[in-house]
């Protein structure tokens, strides 16, 4: 532990690309440093890709898509290929969350349950291949009518960097099942394990062409990506603000999009609620990657009867939280880059400034490198609903609670942000679970407990500002491919 952190494959490794089933280095020779959060020294480094390198890489999937087999081989084969490399994920399983770990600081338990969650992906949609069909459609007398599911052909994957495995697994298994070709772009700040699983995807099976990767800078590779005429279809997760550049980009060319931007995701807990029960459940939906998760739960709302009782709860707990490097696997880790941690602590100073009172801080881990990016867990309370802190996406181990009375306040609420991803209601009441569900403005509800990113057959993605489309699921494979209908003509 301390400023001597584990060593991983990656030490020292210069990281290439994968194009074509061959690992290339920028066409420009420039590279990126990586450095780990924990303590924020170099320890390997990747491609700067530019237009030149997306071109390449882009050319080598049109081609794998036009001239086959993978576009045209049986789903059940294609089901096989994802399979094996659901087994290979497994078998390198602790090399994957060691070099998940390094790169973006995450405790080594969090990269461990990445690399389950990445294997489940591959599992379910390696077996989804050959289960997923068209319709035949009850039409005029001497005709049939069938559909077909077709892929759309090149599939653009820009991914971000707080669950690299986990959010290139859903990506790849989808679109993969369904007959596309990919070019892959992970965030800069983890695009280790996209390589890797690239490199597996090779040794499973998949041919040449199939599953590229770009690594470089979101305004170059990533701009140059999504604005390619040969991109068939694009799907991002990230920030709305990067998701709008994206769409622009996609609609040069007309082309449908994906699109997963994040959430300000409510958990309401009634006063009938399992207090006992919901208050663990309460901290880790927040602290879970350091609070930098999507479907973070970033709001609680709690009835008044019992604000003070989870109040305190939640204060005890909170204090208790430890931040420190990624081995020495404590609550939670670094935040990924000094950008990330500068805007977070900024956010939490401002809301201090404003008088929010802080109900309990955690700490960080006094054994912690000094150059590591570590924010304490920080709990609000009595926080103005309107406020920056309330509707914001913070992104850290920053929790914010609201008290309300009664069912409409709490549904006023919970869907008083411009996002909708996830939500979380806390009640014993059979009633009221159906009614708030159904009322509440979240792709993904869950009633007595919270999956923060959980459960890869669950369909999952937003409304409003959270963006559209849906992964996970036979959803994503919907999303993934496009209907084409067929008539005969039995004259
Ligand atoms: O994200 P970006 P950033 C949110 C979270 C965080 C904020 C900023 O609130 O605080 O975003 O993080 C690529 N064309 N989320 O700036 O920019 C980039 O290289 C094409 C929520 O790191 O969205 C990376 O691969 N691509 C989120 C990816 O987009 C571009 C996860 C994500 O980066 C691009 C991450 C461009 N012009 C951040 N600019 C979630 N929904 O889980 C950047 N990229």
């Amino acid at each position: 532990m301390g400023t001597h952190l584990s060593r991983t494959v990656a030490e020292g490794r210069a990281f290439m690309q994968i194009v074509e089933g061959k690992a290339v280095d920028a066409l420009s020779g420039e590279r990126i440093e990586v450095s780990c959060p924990s303590d924020g020294k170099v320890f390997a480094s990747i491609p700067a890709a530019g237009q030149a390198d997306v071109d390449r890489a882009v050319k080598s999937a049109r081609k794998a898509f036009e001239e086959g087999p993978w576009s045209r081989m049986p789903a059940v084969e294609r089901g096989r290929c994802l399979t094996r490399l659901f087994q290979l994920v497994e078998k390198n399983g602790d090399e994957l969350a060691a070099l998940e770990s390094r790169d973006t600081g995450k405790p080594i338990r969090q990269g461990k349950a990445d690399v389950i969650g990445a294997m489940r992906y591959y599992e379910f949609y390696g077996g989804a291949c050959d289960k997923i069909h068209g319709d035949t459609i009850p039409f005029l007398d001497g005709y049939t009518a069938l559909t077909l599911r077709e892929p759309h052909g090149v599939v653009a994957g820009i991914i971000p960097w707080n669950y690299p495995l986990q959010i290139l697994a859903r990506v790849v298994g989808a679109a993969l099942a369904m007959g596309n070709t990919l070019v892959v772009k992970p965030a800069e700040d983890a695009s280790l394990t996209t390589i890797r699983i690239a490199e597996l995807a090779l040794e499973a099976g998949i041919p040449a062409g199939v599953f590229n990767v770009v690594t470089g800078y979101g305004r170059d590779a990533g701009a140059a990506l999504s604005a390619h005429s040969l991109v068939d279809y694009v799907t991002f997760t990230g920030s709305p603000l990067t998701g709008t550049a994206i769409q622009q980009a996609a609609a040069i060319n007309n082309r449908g999009v994906t699109m997963e931007l994040g959430g300000k995701s409510p958990q309401i807990v009634f006063a009938d609620a399992d207090i006992d029960a919901a208050l663990p459940v309460l901290v880790s939906a927040i602290i879970q990657n350091g609070g930098q998760t999507c479907s973070a739960g970033s709001r609680v709302l709690i009835e008044k009867p019992i604000y003070d009782r989870v109040a305190a709860g939640l204060a005890e707990r909170f204090s208790k939280l430890v931040a420190g490097p990624h081995d020495a696997d404590l609550d939670l880790g670094p935040l990924i880059n000094p950008r990330q941690k500068e805007r977070v602590a900024g956010m939490v100073s401002a809301a201090e400034e404003a008088g929010i009172p802080v109900l309990a801080k955690g700490s960080i881990n006094a054994d912690a490198p000094a150059g590591g990016y570590y924010q304490e867990p920080v709990l609000f309370g009595s926080v103005d609903p309107a406020g920056t802190i309330a509707q914001e996406e913070i992104f850290g181990p920053v929790l914010s609670i609201f008290p309300f009375e009664g069912e409409e306040q709490a549904i006023k609420l919970a869907n008083g942000t411009e996002f909708g991803l996830v939500a979380g209601v806390w009640t014993r009441d059979g009633g009221r679970q159906h009614r708030v569900a159904k009322r509440v403005r979240a792709g993904q509800v869950f009633v007595n407990g919270y999956g923060a990113g959980g459960g890869v057959e669950l369909p999952f993605g937003g409304f409003k500002k959270s963006g559209h489309g849906r992964e996970k699921g036979f959803e994503a494979l919907y999303d993934m491919s496009a209907t084409k209908t067929i008539v005969f003509n039995h004259g």
